[in-house]
C-alpha cells in the first residue's frame, strides 16, 4: 500500500455526536481524507463488523485504504488493508511475522523516540506520533509529544510518520512542517458541524491532494 498525503481520519462514533457513523465517514471521504481508521471502543462485535464492512465498502469505492484499530480479526473480516495497534496491544513483532496478516498495512502508535525506533525495527509499516497537542478523545493518553519532538521522531525513522492529538485545519501546517506524513483527528472531523468540509479543510492544510 503506497502512503498518501494529507488527512488520515479516524471514524469514532463515539465522537459524532448522535449521528451515524457511517454517515459522518461517507462526508469525510466526500471531504477528501486520504486514509480512514474505524475506531470503535464500544458496542458489539456485530455491530463493529457491520460497521467496519460498510466502511470497507465505501472506502474502496474511492480508493482510500481502511484501517481497523486494535482488531486483527475484524480487520480481516471486514478485508480492510490494514490494522492499528497501540503500545498494550497485540505486539507488532508478532503481526509482522503472522501468515494471517500478511498483505495488510500495519500501523503503531508511539509517544517516545525508542518506540519509533522499536515498531520500526519489529517490522510496523506506519506510525502515530502523538499526542501532539492535548487532546479530549482518549481517556488515557500520553504525555503531549510536542512539535520538536515530532520533528525528531519523523527523522528517526524511514517510516511515514501521522502526527495525532489536538489537530485540526490550523495546526494541520504546524504537523505537516515538522515532518508528519499525514495529520489524524476525530473530533476535529467526527465532531465537526460540516464534517465534510472540515475533512477538506485539514486535508489541504495537512499537505494533501485536493480531490
Ligand atoms: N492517540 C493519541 S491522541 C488520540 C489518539 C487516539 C486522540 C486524537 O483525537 P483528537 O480528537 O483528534 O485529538
Ligand atoms: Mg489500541
Amino acid at each position: 500500500m503506497s502512503v498518501p498525503r494529507g488527512l488520515y481520519a479516524i471514524v469514532d462514533p463515539d465522537a459524532c455526536r448522535g449521528r451515524d457513523a457511517l454517515e459522518v465517514a461517507a462526508a469525510i471521504l466526500r471531504g477528501g481524507a486520504a486514509m480512514l481508521q474505524l475506531r470503535m471502543k464500544h458496542g458489539s462485535d456485530t455491530a463493529r463488523l457491520e460497521l467496519a464492512r460498510a466502511l470497507a465498502s465505501a472506502c474502496r469505492a474511492q480508493g482510500v485504504p481502511f484501517i481497523v484499530d486494535d482488531r486483527l480479526d475484524i480487520a480481516l473480516l471486514a478485508k480492510a488493508d490494514g490494522v492499528h495497534v497501540g503500545q498494550d496491544d497485540l505486539p507488532v513483532a508478532l503481526l509482522s511475522q503472522q501468515p494471517l496478516a500478511a498483505g495488510l498495512s500495519l500501523g503503531v502508535s508511539t509517544h517516545t523516540l525508542d518506540q519509533v525506533r522499536i515498531a520500526e525495527a519489529e517490522g510496523a509499516h506506519l506510525l502515530g506520533f502523538g499526542p501532539v497537542f492535548p487532546t479530549r478523545s482518549k481517556r488515557d493518553a500520553d504525555d503531549i509529544v510536542g512539535l520538536e519532538l515530532l520533528s525528531e521522531a519523523a527523522s528517526a525513522t524511514e517510516l511515514p510518520v501521522v502526527a495525532i492529538g489536538g489537530l485540526d485545519a490550523e495546526r494541520a501546517p504546524l504537523a505537516r512542517d515538522a515532518g508528519a506524513a499525514m495529520v489524524a483527528c476525530i473530533s476535529a472531523i467526527c465532531g465537526a458541524d460540516d464534517p465534510e468540509a472540515s475533512a477538506r479543510a485539514i486535508h489541504l492544510a495537512a499537505g494533501g491532494e485536493p480531490c
